[in-house]
């Protein structure tokens, strides 16, 4: 008698196997961008599990190290990464991943084309997506804030040609807080004519970039600085000199982290680093948001992917798995699970591919676009559900990647099946680019300043009256009509009742959102 031996889950064609991700495009995309795009996202569904997974397999399995001193004793603090890691840079520029964004050759349809590519992308990328996070933040807060100063640096994070192509990093956490950078101590002082920046960055993702945007304090000439975060101004900075040595940084060491193994994330020390002020003296944090509210919305699209992935895996593997006479997946409680993560990702998907659309709609303002809305509400909109999809889409990712490591039993929690690398990964999502309190609360902040909930209304009961569904179109407006109660009687409560509220409101909003965006994207 031959020995059982289980049959893995198998990975195919990742856009050919994705009826969602077809159909939405199929309902979304004019049939020009259509036939333009097909080809490609259908070549690049098998590239990323073919070649482009086996770099980031390998990046995984020789994580970064950094050499602090050579053989001579001198200090150089080289991180070094694997051949995957750089293989991944080549390839992001190539498939033109950040300039698919900023060429803008689909109209305001680009977001949508480039964020199915990261989409793709990203499950296969050992986290490369991070620096291209960053790279496309830093693009559009120099695209906004840059002017023609910028234009060289902009052209290199929107090159696809892999040698000239930049990463950036975003270095705003610091020991005395990450949430709240109003307490940051780096400093920018003026020597010879130069800006120079001292201090510690106490978490700097993808230090292998070509650069960085920066908050730090302007110093007087006398020594004093102005408190609090609007001190804060933003700075450019290019890691290396011209000779390839560090711009005076100090690599103080490599983050020992859960997960995002191959990701080289590094404490700095910033020992007199050039930089070069962008934009206004105090106006750091508020220029930067232009850059995190990019890195915010790629936030949602990779977490949504690994959601992706670990729903394809766990879907496979329980077609192949039997226990009690039957595969696992017909019976009726891992159909059940498996039908419910389902039904999650897709609200998820839905709700996300609305912002990246919102987003599309802003950059390349039509005025008959497919929202129906003016610029400036486009603005609101983005302004108020970036922060509710970004916490919404980390946790919905969390809470799913633990429930479906469990389809696989035992052998998900044995590290070569692969499950614990998306388990470990899947926690970063609700801590970086703003935790979920912090998120909750800038929901909050956003309510109030623009005074948009009446306008998120109008807009969900308009894109409402727009579905075909009557059905779950009557539960959706009830919902809404509730959940409008509900905002309603909690800011009643006073700022402290509120704050407490704060994330049982973008909670609330984002499974109001995602059922609207669902509905949408089925009509
Ligand atoms: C793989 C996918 C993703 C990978 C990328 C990950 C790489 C990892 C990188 C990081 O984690 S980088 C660090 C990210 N850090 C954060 O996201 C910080 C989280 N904390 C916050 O977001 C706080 O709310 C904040 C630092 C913004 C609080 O600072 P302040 O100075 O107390 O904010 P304040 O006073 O509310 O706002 C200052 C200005 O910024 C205001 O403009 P005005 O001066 O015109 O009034 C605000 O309107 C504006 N602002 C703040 N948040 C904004 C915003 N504008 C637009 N959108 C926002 N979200
Ligand atoms: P804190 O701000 O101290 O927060 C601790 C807890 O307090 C959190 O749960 C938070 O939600 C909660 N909290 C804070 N304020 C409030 C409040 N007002 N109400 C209620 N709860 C509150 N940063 C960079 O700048 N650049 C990078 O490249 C970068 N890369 C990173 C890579 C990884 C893998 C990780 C894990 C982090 C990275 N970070 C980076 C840092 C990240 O952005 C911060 O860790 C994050 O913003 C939280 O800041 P903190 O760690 O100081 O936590």
């Amino acid at each position: 008698m031959s020995e059982f031996f289980q049959a893995g889950p198998v990975l195919r064609n990742q856009f050919d196997d994705d009826e969602l991700l077809k159909s939405y495009l199929n309902e979304k995309l004019p049939t020009k961008v259509k036939k333009e795009i097909t080809d490609d996202l259908k070549r690049f569904g098998d590239r990323v599990v073919s070649d482009v997974l086996e770099m980031a397999k390998s990046a995984e399995a020789n994580p970064p190290q950094l050499q602090q001193f050579d053989a001579w004793g001198n200090r150089i603090d080289k991180v070094v990464v694997d051949k995957g890691w750089t293989d991944l840079h080549k390839v992001s520029a190539e498939e033109q991943i950040v300039k698919l964004g900023y060429e803008r050759k689909y109209g305001p349809h680009s977001r949508i084309v480039q964020f199915a590519k990261l989409y793709l992308f990203h499950p296969s990328s050992a986290f490369y997506s991070c620096p291209l996070a960053m790279t496309d933040g830093a693009a559009k807060l120099l695209e906004l804030y840059g002017g023609e100063a910028f234009k060289k640096t902009f052209n290199h994070l929107t090159s696809d040609k892999p040698d000239q192509f930049w990463t950036s990093g975003q270095w705003m956490t610091e020991r005395a807080g990450g949430s709240d950078v109003s307490n940051s101590e780096t400093i920018a002082r003026k020597i010879n004519g130069e800006w120079r920046l001292f201090g510690t960055k106490w978490f700097t993702s993808a230090i292998t970039s070509e650069m960085s945007m920066a908050l730090a304090r302007i110093e007087e000439s006398d020594g004093t600085t102005v408190k609090g975060s609007r001190g804060l101004s933003l700075f450019y900075i290019e890691i290396n000199k011209p000779d390839g040595s560090l711009n005076n940084i100090e690599v103080l060491r490599l983050k020992d982290k859960l997960g995002t193994k191959a990701l080289p994330t590094a404490e700095l020390k910033l020992v007199g680093t050039k930089a070069t002020l962008v934009g206004n003296v105090g106006e750091g944090v508020k220029q930067i948001s232009s850059m995190f509210n990019v890195t915010r919305l790629y936030n949602s699209v990779t977490s949504i992917a690994a959601f992706r992935r670990i729903l394809t895996l766990a879907t496979d593997y329980s077609s192949k798995r039997k226990a009690f006479d039957k595969v696992i997946g017909q019976h009726p409680l891992t159909a059940s699970l498996l039908k419910n993560a389902n039904a999650d990702f897709q609200a998820c998907f839905h709700f996300t591919f609305l912002i990246a659309e919102i987003f599309g709609n802003e950059e390349v303002f039509e005025v008959n676009n497919s929202l129906n809305l003016n610029r400036e509400d486009l603005n609101r909109i983005l302004r108020l559900l970036t922060p509710v999809l970004k916490l919404y889409t980390a946790k919905r990712t969390v809470q799913w990647t633990s429930e479906l490591l469990e389809v696989f039993g035992g052998v998900g929690y044995i590290e070569d099946s692969g499950i614990p690398t998306l388990y470990r990964d899947s926690q970063v999502f609700s801590i970086w680019e703003g935790t979920t309190n912090v998120l909750s609360l800038d929901l909050l902040r956003a309510l109030k300043k623009d005074q948009s909930w009446p306008l998120l209304v109008q807009f969900l009961n308009a894109e409402l009256s727009r579905t075909t569904d009557s059905d779950s179109k009557k539960q959706v407006e009830a919902e809404l009509k509730k959940l409008n109660e509900w905002v309603m009687a909690t800011y009643k409560l006073g700022d402290e009742g509120l704050e407490a509220e704060a994330r049982e409101m973008a909670f609330k909003i984002g499974n109001l959102v995602s059922a609207v965006s669902w509905l949408r994207g089925e009509s």
